[in-house]
């Protein structure tokens, strides 16, 4: 069996997706973060976009550098180790892809509430996400899964999503997620989920919180006192 090492960034949701799915896989894996704040030579080198996540592949001799997570989803499937991830349907799988880029989609929205230093950024974020949100609401079924009772790639890409939601909502009279019933029942089941605790550092909120200090986030500066809106 190849020998993989995922290169990380600690407050990393797209790394948190490959390191869920590789727990889920029960495929043996070594952490390597990367300080963002001085990136080091070595990994200028082999990242291709600057970015993380990045899976190295070795195997005996052969190094080989992946990038991208969802094409590091793939590649995982592909290999055939540990329980499948993507459901046995075509079709299904297909959808399941278009679910795993709306993922991507919402942490987009999710970065522009977290870097907004005004209200007018800060609402035009909100009314985004909301918009997400009730589509999102309306794809869900009986769960407690995106797919029903079994956890797949979509559930390894919402959860480091919803994760934020856990030191946002400190910030707010009441979640964003709150007036959505079945992403939130989601949202609970998949923060119980073993593979998604472990996959980020004991220090993760306090980490964020500094984050959204260092940022100037209107989330945290309006908040003081009274509450940001959730209903924009
Ligand atoms: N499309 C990429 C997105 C990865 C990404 O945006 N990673 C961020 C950290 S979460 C990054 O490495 N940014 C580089 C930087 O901030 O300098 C993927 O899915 O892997």
């Amino acid at each position: 069996m190849s020998k993989f090492t995922l290169i990380s960034f600690k407050l990393c949701p797209y790394v948190q997706r490959v390191a869920i799915s590789l727990r889920e896989k029960g495929i043996p894996f070594e952490l390597v973060y990367v300080d963002f704040s001085d990136k080091p030579d070595w990994f200028k080198a082999i990242s291709p976009l600057g970015k993380v996540p990045l899976l190295r592949v070795d195997e005996g001799s052969d190094t080989a550098v992946l990038f991208e997570s969802s094409v590091i989803l793939e590649y995982l499937e592909d290999i055939g180790e540990g329980r499948p991830m993507h459901p046995a349907d075509p079709v299904e799988t297909a959808l399941q892809r278009g679910w795993m880029e709306f993922g991507s989609s919402l942490l987009a929205d999710i970065w522009s509430l977290e870097i907004a230093t005004g209200a007018a950024a800060y609402e035009s974020a909100v009314v985004s996400l909301n918009r997400k949100l009730d589509r999102l609401e309306n794809a869900l079924g009986a769960g407690p899964f995106f797919n029903g009772t079994e956890f797949t790639f979509v559930d390894a890409v919402f959860a480091p999503a919803f994760r934020y939601f856990d030191v946002f909502d400190a910030f707010m009279e009441r979640s964003i997620l709150a007036r959505f019933a079945r992403v939130t029942a989601w949202r609970q089941a998949l923060a119980q989920r073993p593979s998604v605790a472990e996959a980020v550092v004991p220090e993760y909120a306090d980490l964020l919180h500094d984050f959204l200090r260092g940022k100037g986030a209107w989330l945290i500066h309006a908040a003081n006192g009274r509450g940001v809106s959730a209903h924009a």
